[in-house]
């Protein structure tokens, strides 16, 4: 390995030891970079790197709040503003149990990248909370998402740091966080993200992650000479943007035989229809965090307590949360005839499977494949900074359009460097790029 590159990887281990999926998507990227570093004396020079795996600043805060009992709870809410090279901090808000500084650290990190490969001007931030919205009453919610606002509204603006939604937030919590800004700072302004459409959300946000990703496959497949109508797939997840997707596998002509939650997965042999997407979402509006209801509904199998990889498939799609794809998992998904991954969730695979999976198949990296989502959240600024709104079609046509780019993008940048094929290097090297020659043109800071 580079040696520049060797030192800041091992000084990023030691100095956050306790954050092993920080670590994970630092190595990653790290790993790649070194075509680049070598080619460019002057990042090295400017300690690109070292400044990189830096947070520009990270706020903690205390989230009080009472619910329905009158009990007073209290949860932990915080925002990384990563990078700001390109563009004011831009990300999601998670609200799920497993979120530490770790989690959300990593989550900057990538999104700085991405957010770069979208061709829009926005940098890189995540936030949230160990806050878990299943479950919880409509008015606690609210009175939560109140007070994550009350304290966040102070690190945030139109201008400055723009959050959306993540696992967890949505349309509703959305909803909440921006009425309570709006009566703190007495502004109405594009705050936030994936807004309700009577208050500036843009059309297509809700479906552009899962969108977005399908268009990146079918980019890829376009490059193997293959057409993904008739494509067995399998999906995990039955979110926001396992639903996405599955809309527009199913518009296409694919074959949707898995979605899955936390209790297990479905196996729908037939393939899923339109009636089956719609049920998802009826799925999601439960609050009850399960999928099984579908089996009986649909008379398609339900596999208890089991990860949708083992069924046979062309294409898989993991669309729930990082790491939910391991090396035995991706083993399993070769030895099945799958013949390609697209990493939807964010670090969706672990590092094993990355290894594994890239050259074998055709690979996309999350930061790529998943970046509709942020993508279409910069047409929402757009919108709401021209203040007007944009068609669903003129909409879907520029997140096609970026989602070519962004697929291009990768692609070349891989070949460039000697790499053709391999979008996790040809992704983490033009996104890394961008931001890089912006941090050097700014001076030390
Ligand atoms: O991971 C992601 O890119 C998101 N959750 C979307 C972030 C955004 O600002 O729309």
């Amino acid at each position: 390995m580079n040696k520049y590159i060797e030192k800041v990887l091992a000084d990023v281990k030691a100095k956050n030891a306790n954050e092993p999926e920080f670590i994970q998507a630092v190595e990653e990227v790290l790993t790649t970079l070194a075509p680049v570093i070598e080619a460019n004396p002057q990042y090295e020079k400017a300690a690109i790197l070292e400044r990189m795996v830096e947070p520009e600043r990270t706020v903690m805060f205390r989230v009080p709040w009472v619910d329905d009992n009158g009990v007073v709870q209290v949860n932990r809410g915080y925002r990384v503003q990563f990078n700001s090279a390109i563009g004011p901090y831009k990300g999601g808000l998670r609200f799920h149990p497993t979120v530490t500084l770790s989690v959300l650290k990593f989550l900057g990190f990538e999104q700085t990248f991405k957010n770069s490969l979208t061709t829009l001007p926005m940098g890189g931030g995540k936030g949230g909370s160990d806050f878990n919205p299943r479950g919880k009453s409509d008015g606690e919610v609210m009175r939560f998402c109140q007070s994550f606002m009350t304290e966040l509204s102070r690190h945030i603006g139109a201008d400055t740091d723009v959050p959306a939604g993540d696992i967890g937030v949505g349309g509703r919590e959305v909803g909440y966080l921006f009425g309570q800004y709006k009566r703190l700072r007495n502004e109405f302004v594009g705050v936030l993200t994936g807004k309700g459409r009577p208050f500036g959300g843009s059309l297509v946000r809700p479906e552009a992650t899962g969108y977005g990703t399908v268009y990146f496959a079918q980019y890829m497949l376009e490059k193997l000479g293959q057409d993904i109508k008739g494509k067995t797939v399998a999906l995990s997840g039955f979110g926001n943007v396992a639903w996405g997707a599955a809309q527009k596998l199913v518009q296409l002509g694919a074959k949707v035989v898995a979605i899955s939650g936390p209790d297990g997965y479905i196996y729908d042999e037939k393939g899923m229809t339109q009636e089956g997407v719609d049920y998802m979402l009826e799925l999601r509006a439960s609050n009850n965090d399960v999928v099984e209801p579908y089996a009986a509904k649909f008379g398609a199998k339900f596999v208890k307590g089991r990860k949708p990889w083992e069924v046979k498939c062309d294409i898989a799609f993991p669309c729930a949360i990082q790491n939910e794809l391991n090396g035995d998992d991706a083993k399993m998904l070769v030895e099945n005839g799958c013949m390609m991954v697209v990493e939807t969730s964010n670090m969706g695979c672990t590092a094993d499977a990355v290894n594994y999976l890239n050259g074998r198949v055709a690979f996309a990296p999350g930061k790529a494949a998943n970046a509709g989502g942020v993508a279409v959240s910069g047409l929402e600024m757009s919108q709401n900074s021209m203040r007007l709104s944009w068609s669903a079609e003129e909409v879907d046509a520029k997140l096609k359009d970026i989602m070519k780019s962004i697929h291009d993008n990768a692609y070349d940048t891989a070949e460039k460097y000697g790499m053709k094929g391999n979008y996790v290097a040809g992704a983490n090297l033009a996104g890394f790029i961008k931001v890089a020659d912006a941090m050097v043109a700014q001076g030390v800071c």
